[in-house]
């Protein structure tokens, strides 16, 4: 259940309310923490069709590529990605220790194998080829990378040699708070 723009309005009044009674309250004492403002959080979904990375027949090439807009400085952003597998498309999953790479406006943010869940079942392959075979959402942290204005986002596939740079992934979205 969503709340109403007038209450959005009435409980961000309210927190500013509590914020300057707050500050008020603690003029004189620096050592205690402000609570900061609250943040209003936008999802952003740059695309949420099923796309096809690598380099086997059906591909749609190795990297996708898409833009959106920040409307003001952000206080934090994420930039998630749903990896699907099994497929329509019958690729495998995305390489784990070469992993897909994520590039904000050409800054590299992820994917690292530290952002894959540690979950034996879902890992195939041995060594430097491993792959994850689940359906997985990943998150990686986003704001420094992150303007104000037009911002452009890379999802490219990455294969240690030997193994398989294709993926299939979905709802590729960057969440903003501002
Ligand atoms: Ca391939
Ligand atoms: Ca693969």
């Amino acid at each position: 259940m969503g709340s109403t723009p007038f209450l959005r309005q009435a409980r961000r009044f309210l927190w500013t309310a509590g914020f300057l009674a707050g500050a008020f309250t603690l003029a004189g004492c620096s050592d205690d923490p402000v609570e900061p403002l609250p943040s209003e959080r936008t999802d952003i979904v740059v695309t949420d069709e099923l796309h096809h990375l690598g380099d086997n027949v059906g591909a749609e090439g190795t990297a996708f590529t898409g833009t959106f807009a920040v409307p003001a400085a952000v206080d934090s952003a994420f930039v998630s990605v749903s990896f699907v597998y099994p497929n329509p498309q019958d690729q495998s999953g995305p390489e784990i220790v070469n992993a897909p790479r994520i590039r904000l406006n050409g800054t590299l943010v992820g994917l690292t194998i530290g952002d894959f869940p540690d979950n034996a079942v879902c890992i195939v392959g041995e060594g430097d080829t491993r792959e994850y075979a689940c359906d997985v959402t990943l998150r990686v942290p986003a704001a420094t990378a992150i303007q104000v204005g037009s911002n452009t986002i890379e999802l490219q596939s990455e294969a240690h040699w030997g193994g398989d740079d294709d993926f299939v992934f979905t709802d590729l979205v960057v969440t903003i708070w501002t």
